[in-house]
């Protein structure tokens, strides 16, 4: 598939989305919107593709946030129409069944900060900015941003950067919860594809199941987030891969997971 917006590739098993609109700080028109969708699917239809990573292209933007340039255009309809694609692509990134790392090299603002939040973990460069000024512009967040960044940082602290619309750098985002791990400018590619890399060579199956236990779990009460916890357990000793996991530990050698569900 051919893209305009967006470039995508597979390198070892990772996947790459780069948001490639730099003269715009990559900011997300539907085109730009509708092209990470495919690609989303693109990626969770391909054998090879263990683990994906978003990112920006350039070194001064993740995304600076739906592109602003077509609001005035937009009739409650249309706005509707694009809040909707939104929220289906970036639901469609959470229900992959593999990690996806969000690789964030500068601005994360608006929808921007919302599609780091929609991944798994955000890798961060020293100077990336994340906020949801949103409220400067007479709206609110339109891709999930009140609901996973309070999920995140808590309910005080996700009004506070909602009504205030300030941005905060990226040793605060961590400090906050919504960063992982911060990187300087140079190290942070390097550094997040080593993660990629070594994720990539973990039980398929075995990473599935912490992702959905935690995303469902999150969701629900403590009881039945346990027995989501318990049923997922259970059916990693369904796999191949807990059988090999413990058997390369008893033999002293590296395991070599298939992700199957049989041996
Ligand atoms: N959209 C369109 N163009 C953008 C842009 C954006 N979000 N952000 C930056 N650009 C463009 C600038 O217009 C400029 O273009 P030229 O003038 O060179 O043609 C170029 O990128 C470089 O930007 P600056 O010259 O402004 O660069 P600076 O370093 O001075 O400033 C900045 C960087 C990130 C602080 C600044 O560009 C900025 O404040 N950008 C806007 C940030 C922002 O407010 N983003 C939007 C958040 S709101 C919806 C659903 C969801 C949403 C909306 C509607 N519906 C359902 C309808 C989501 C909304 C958002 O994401």
């Amino acid at each position: 598939m051919s893209y305009e917006n967006i470039l995508y590739e597979v390198q070892d098993n990772v996947g790459v989305i780069t948001v490639n609109r730099p003269k715009a700080l990559n900011a997300l028109n539907p085109d730009t919107l509708h092209e990470i969708g495919q690609a989303v699917n693109q990626a969770g239809n391909e054998e090879n593709v263990r683990v994906l990573v978003i990112t920006g292209a350039g070194d001064k933007a993740f995304v600076a946030g739906a592109d602003i340039s077509k609001f005035p255009e937009m009739n409650p309809l249309q706005a509707r129409q694009f809040s909707q694609l939104g929220h289906e692509v970036y639901a469609a990134i959470e229900a992959l069944p593999f990690p996806v790392i969000g690789c964030v090299n500068g601005f994360a603002l608006g929808g921007g900060c919302e599609l780091a939040l929609a991944c798994d973990f955000i890798y961060a460069s020293e100077k990336a900015q994340f906020g949801q000024p949103e409220i400067n512009l007479g709206i609110i967040p339109g891709f999930g941003g009140t609901q996973r960044l309070t999920r995140l940082v808590g309910r005080a602290k996700a009004k506070e950067l909602c009504m205030t619309g300030e941005q905060i750098g990226a040793q605060e985002a961590k400090d906050l919860g919504l960063v992982a791990k911060v990187f300087s400018p140079d190290a942070l590619w390097d550094s997040t594809m080593e993660t990629a890399s070594s994720l990539a060579k973990k039980g398929r199956v075995a990473l599935r199941a912490v992702k959905q236990t935690i995303d469902r779990g999150g969701d629900a009460d403590l009881h039945a987030g346990c027995t989501l916890e318990m049923d997922a357990f259970s059916t990693c000793f369904a796999s191949g891969d807990a059988m090999e996991g413990a058997r390369a530990f008893l033999e002293k050698r590296k395991p070599s997971f298939s992700g199957s569900f049989t041996e």
